[in-house]
């Protein structure tokens, strides 16, 4: 401040970011929440409780509660020291649960357990089957969860992995890298991509379809084209595209975008 009281310096500063980040900027959000897709960024979560989760913060980033009622629920789940998820599957039979560690990790007890998941593993954990998660150290996970579709007469297993474990898988057209974490079988009624992006590559297709997407930015940034709109995007960020919104991805920046991504499957959009 100068003497005569006032703080002009950010007016002619050379620097460009005049010391206020912008997810600092009172009453500033990149978070966008239309009719058929949702941004949500970091500065907007709000963290709460869910039952089930001991000791641990969760932030819903999407639920059916969404203008257009999202299929899905995305959460993030930070696991305090001593967190525990216990499942209720007498509560909620038909809901299946996907988990995903983006730091630390979990100790699993469940009936094809107990196993360990560290950082990119995963587990998909079928309605009505009983699991818990213990917090080893400083676990912070993604969830995705959902009423399961019973498509067929089979219903799908308990399914775990890490992964840099699964196989690069051909997209024609495209140059990402697509991993799908779960079976490609009728019994599972969503899958769980993980999409790499070097700087510069981007969607081929300008994607149009009936399924549902619950996206988390992990890695880089880039632009993503949502309808008419177009966003600046950056790790961390959320995305819910409803049935049949447009969708692009460009990956920009000087380092790999990698997404983890929602896709309901296997069932008719009839
Ligand atoms: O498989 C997909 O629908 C995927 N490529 N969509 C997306 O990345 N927005
Ligand atoms: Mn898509």
């Amino acid at each position: 401040a100068s003497s005569k009281g006032h703080d002009y310096g950010a007016v002619f500063s050379k620097e460009r970011d005049v010391g206020i980040k912008f997810a600092d900027l009172p009453g500033f959000t990149r978070s966008v929440v239309e009719r058929d897709h949702a941004l949500i960024t970091p500065e907007s979560r709000v963290w709460s409780g869910t039952p089930g989760w001991q000791k641990t913060s969760t932030a819903h980033l999407i639920t059916p509660s969404f203008p257009m009622g999202a299929e899905l629920t995305m959460y993030l789940a930070d696991m305090a020291t001593g967190g525990v998820f216990k499942s209720d599957e007498k509560e909620q039979m038909h809901l299946e649960r996907f988990v995903f560690v983006v730091e630390g990790s979990v100790s699993i007890n469940c009936a094809d357990g107990p196993l360990t998941l560290k950082d990119d593993d995963f587990a998909f954990f079928p309605p009505g089957y009983k699991h818990e998660i213990i917090n080893l150290d400083e676990a912070k996970l993604v969830v995705y969860e959902r009423q399961h579709f019973y498509s067929t007469e089979t219903v799908p297993a308990f399914h775990s992995g890490s992964t840099s474990d699964k196989p690069i898988l051909p997209v024609p057209g495209e140059i990402f890298k697509l991993r799908k974490c779960l079976p490609e079988q009728e019994e599972y009624d969503f899958n769980i991509h993980v999409m790499d992006f070097e700087p510069g590559e981007f969607l081929n297709i300008k994607e149009v379809h009936y399924n549902q997407h619950g996206l988390l930015l992990l890695e880089g940034q880039g632009i993503y084209r949502l309808g008419e709109r177009w966003y600046s995007v950056q790790a961390g960020d959320a995305i819910w595209m409803a049935p049949f919104v447009p969708q692009w991805f460009g990956a920009l920046g000087k380092k790999r975008s990698r997404y983890i991504l929602y896709k309901d499957t296997y069932r008719s959009p009839g």
